[in-house]
């Protein structure tokens, strides 16, 4: 369909972007999906990457099926691209991530790497943040009440996020869980709140990413547009 053929445009873009020798960063989500796919697709066409460390267990094992080379932070800390999607991104690159759950590794990876290209279809693009996601915080699950009321008193509706059809909580790559922020009219301030959140104790991460991005590979109606802040 329409969505998922401009998902796929942009990943492939970002495929395009990964050069012999690199150390390449794979993010987690449906357009990072097509991103791997793509960058397998070019390894067995010849392109000769160093390795790639992966955002969560997922990416991870799509990318050994593709084939890319897999190495970890402890050999390589320092990549030089990492592609990855986002649920909200501002006119000013600001981006809401996390709806895949995995926020986590993947900032660990997105501040790991010397450059940071986002891959979206034209829908995640907002004017204001929170405005059409909630706010992911990944949380020690020892953490959860006391957390949950200081983001309460931040003003947002908290919500712990579930495995899909089931009551269990999800757990992610680390063993944590998300609560899932919404603040009814999106976030004026995405830094004073994210600094406000970061504060939590017991509150690991949050789904901000602000000032990481330095272009977005944007896929629509118009075909691709490269954005920058
Ligand atoms: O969970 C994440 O951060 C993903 O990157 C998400 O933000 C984008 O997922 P999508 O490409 O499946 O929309």
């Amino acid at each position: 369909n329409l969505l998922e053929s401009w998902k796929k445009a942009a990943g492939t873009r970002a495929a395009e972007l990964v050069e012999d020798g690199m150390l390449v960063g794979l993010g987690t989500g449906t357009t990072a999906h097509y991103f791997i796919t793509a960058l397998g697709q070019r390894i067995q066409e010849g392109l000769q990457i160093k390795g790639a460390v992966s955002s969560s267990l997922g990416s991870q094992e799509l990318a050994k099926k593709v084939g890319i080379p897999v190495t970890t932070l402890d050999f390589n800390p320092t990549l030089d691209l990492y592609i990855d999607g986002a649920d909200e991104i501002d006119p000013f690159l600001r981006l809401v991530k996390g709806g895949g759950g995995a926020l986590l590794r993947e900032k660990i990876v997105a501040t790991a790497a010397r450059r940071f290209v986002v891959i979206a279809d034209e829908t995640k693009l907002v004017q204001r943040l929170g405005t059409h996601c909630p706010i992911p915080a990944e949380v020690v699950p020892f953490a959860i009440t006391p957390v949950r009321r200081r983001l309460e008193a931040l003003g947002a509706l908290v919500k712990l996020r579930q495995k899909p059809a089931s009551d269990a909580p999800f757990i992610t790559d680390n063993g944590n869980v998300i609560l899932d922020c919404t603040f009814p009219d999106g976030v004026a301030d995405p830094e004073a709140i994210d600094t406000a959140m970061q504060r939590i104790v017991g509150l690991v991460d949050t789904g901000f990413f602000l000032k990481m991005a330095e272009e977005a590979i944007i896929a629509g109606k118009d075909g691709i547009k490269v954005l920058r802040p």
